[in-house]
């Protein structure tokens, strides 16, 4: 199993959480995880160097994909990190012969549903940045890669990642540790997998997504955010707040740059 943008927020909780699931993990990133153990292997690697990217693939079974930038970005950074990153990954593990992939994919590339809607995996896309956008391209990637070339992939639309949900929005969104790892063993293990696109969310009263094939698929989240939500709404400033901001799921992404009518806008759901 591999597992790229192992030294991110995320891929360090992962490599210590997969590492008792697949003894033989190998973490990769542009960087070194300050706190890589020697137990672990690591591998330094730019995703835009697809020749680098193809090597890493080799004598892969499984890719957890992180790698990238996690939060919107200028068009190169994104551009580079996102598109000809996720790109060189699935041409990397197309040619070694890679089974699985678990893409990272966000609520950012469905973040302009608006609040009140509950979305279920087969919505249009509507990418709140050009962050959003680049998650819509890793999806289509995973259906390209699965539909054409075989590989069984996921789509993990992953919410907030975090010990406890940190605010009102991600009382919806949010995604407990365990409950990822439990979505990733789904991506990578269950048998029949051609390609799925699952939310990343654990078991939230509030949740705008319907996350019934991820448990079709076996998902059984453990993590509620309800009931953090008496504190979490308690600790919420009152002021200050964008209507775009508040409007849409995507939150502060939908809101940042944004120059459009919005009483207009907002009237088409
Ligand atoms: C994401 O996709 C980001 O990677 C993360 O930093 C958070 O902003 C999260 O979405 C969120 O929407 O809370």
């Amino acid at each position: 199993m591999l597992i790229t943008g192992a030294a991110g927020e995320i891929g360090t909780r992962l490599r210590m959480l997969l590492k008792p699931v697949y003894p033989h993990l190998v973490a990769s990133d542009l960087r070194r995880p300050a706190d890589l153990r020697e137990d672990e292997t690591f591998v330094q690697v730019d995703l835009t160097d697809a020749a680098a990217v193809e090597k890493l693939c080799q004598g892969i079974d499984g890719i957890v994909h992180l790698g990238g930038k996690s939060i919107e970005g200028t068009w190169d950074e994104i551009l580079q990190s996102n598109i000809i990153g996720a790109y060189n990954l699935f041409e990397g593990a197309r040619t070694a012969g890679v089974k699985r992939i678990v893409f990272a994919s966000s609520n950012h590339a469905v973040g302009f549903y608006p609040r009140e809607t509950t979305i279920p995996p087969d919505v249009v896309p509507r990418p709140d940045s050009r962050y959003g956008v680049s998650k819509v391209f890793g999806e289509g990637l995973g259906a390209l890669y699965a539909y054409k070339h075989g590989i069984g992939v996921t789509s993990l639309r992953i919410g907030n990642f975090a010990d406890a949900p940190i605010d009102v929005r991600r009382l919806s969104i949010w995604l407990a540790p365990d409950d990822l790892v439990r979505l990733i063993r789904i991506g990578l293990e269950r048998p029949g997998i051609v390609y799925e696109v699952l939310y990343g969310i654990s078991d939230n009263d509030r949740a705008w997504f319907d996350n019934s094939r991820a448990v079709a698929l076996g998902y059984a989240p453990e993590a509620r955010s309800e009931p953090h939500a008496a504190a979490v709404i308690a600790a919420e400033p009152k002021d200050g707040k964008s209507p775009v901001a508040e409007h849409y799921q995507g939150g502060t992404f939908c809101a940042a740059e944004y120059t459009g009518d919005f009483a207009t806008i907002k009237k088409s759901q």
